[in-house]
């Protein structure tokens, strides 16, 4: 069964190019026929690993595309997933599945709902990769990437592609409890880096700041049901802080690039589960109001 991967970014690239190497059948799905066009003229999409590159010349079509799909990846950013699985909707056979890539929290249940009878799972990833240029993909950082399905929790047969294809990950019964830990890893470490201008390391410099948002985090992940991602955040948050310490947070990346960030999915959704549990949480209220603020100004959308 072809995977269809919608998304030929930085990860629906690494993963279509490690899926077709092993030899499964890939389709890369391209917004328009004027993308698919520039791909075709590529000849295929460039995964650079330890700075050697190889093209695959993976077969790629459009949403417009008629062919039904049983197996999808979504592999977009957060805030363009209800609209791209909009565009899909009709091709969707019956118990589709669709393997949900995105960042945070939020994106998942608005896929979920307009798809009811598909087959959601969710998945947490720390692998890293960026694009350098059109359909050419660095892979940055080994990782690791959860999956789990809240509602049909058995694990799906083809976790045999992803180990055929060498992609590191673990079937979970609790991936809402991972995608909580790593929103609130995120919320404690991206804003801030943003807000200071600095490296992930350069938050050592703010110890008070960054124990006042996990304390907050960890009550908020216990008031929501999630004690486990709660335990020892703090120590964590520290510990990503200093191993990734000459890193910059992807939120800090998009906000040095121009680029919309993912903050709706991340602070927003904390802030808002905060409201709904009227829990009162000041220091993270506070980073939110104060990186809208940082991204008014710069121009960017502020969720
Ligand atoms: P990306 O911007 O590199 O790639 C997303 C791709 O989706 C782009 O090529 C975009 O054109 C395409 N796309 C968007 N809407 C589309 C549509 N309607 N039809 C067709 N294509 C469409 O993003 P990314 O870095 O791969 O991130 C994807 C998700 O994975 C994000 O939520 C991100 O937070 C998460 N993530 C990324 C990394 C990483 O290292 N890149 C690591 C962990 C998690
Ligand atoms: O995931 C991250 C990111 O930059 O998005 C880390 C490295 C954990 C920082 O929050």
């Amino acid at each position: 069964m072809a995977w269809h991967i919608l998304g030929a970014g930085s990860l629906g690239g690494l993963w279509a190019a490690r899926l077709a190497r092993a030899g499964l059948p890939v389709r890369l799905i391209l917004r328009d026929r004027s993308r698919l066009t520039s791909y075709q003229r590529l000849g295929g999409l460039t995964l650079v690993e330890d700075q050697h590159a190889s093209l695959y010349p993976i077969p790629a079509q459009t949403t417009a595309d008629a062919t039904p799909i049983h197996r999808l990846l979504l592999a977009c950013k957060a805030y363009d997933a209800e609209e791209a699985i909009a565009s899909l909707a009709p091709r969707l056979a019956a118990g589709a599945e669709l393997i949900l890539l995105q960042n945070g929290l939020g994106s998942q249940d608005a896929v979920a709902t307009r798809l009811p009878r598909a087959r959601c799972i969710l998945a947490s990833s720390t692998e890293g990769a960026y694009r350098d240029g059109d359909f050419r993909v660095i892979f940055a950082g080994q990782g690791f990437t959860w999956l789990g399905c809240p509602t049909q929790p058995a694990a799906p047969l083809w976790l045999a592609d992803l180990h055929a294809s060498g992609i590191p990950h673990q079937w979970t019964d609790d991936i809402l409890a991972r995608l909580w830990r790593k929103l609130a890893l995120n919320c404690a470490i991206n804003p801030l880096t943003v807000l200071h201008n600095c490296r992930n390391g350069g938050l050592a410099a703010y110890p008070q700041e960054v124990a006042a948002l996990c304390n907050e985090l960890s009550e908020l992940l216990e008031r929501c049901a999630h004690p486990a991602a709660a335990a020892q955040l703090r120590d964590e948050v520290e510990r990503v802080i200093q191993a990734t310490a000459n890193n910059y947070s992807s939120m800090y990346q998009d906000v040095a690039q121009g680029r919309r960030t993912e903050i709706a999915y991340l602070l927003d959704y904390a802030c808002h589960a905060a409201q709904h549990q009227a829990l009162e949480l000041p220091h993270l209220q506070r980073l939110q109001q104060r990186l809208r603020a940082y991204l008014a100004e710069r121009g960017l959308p502020t969720q």
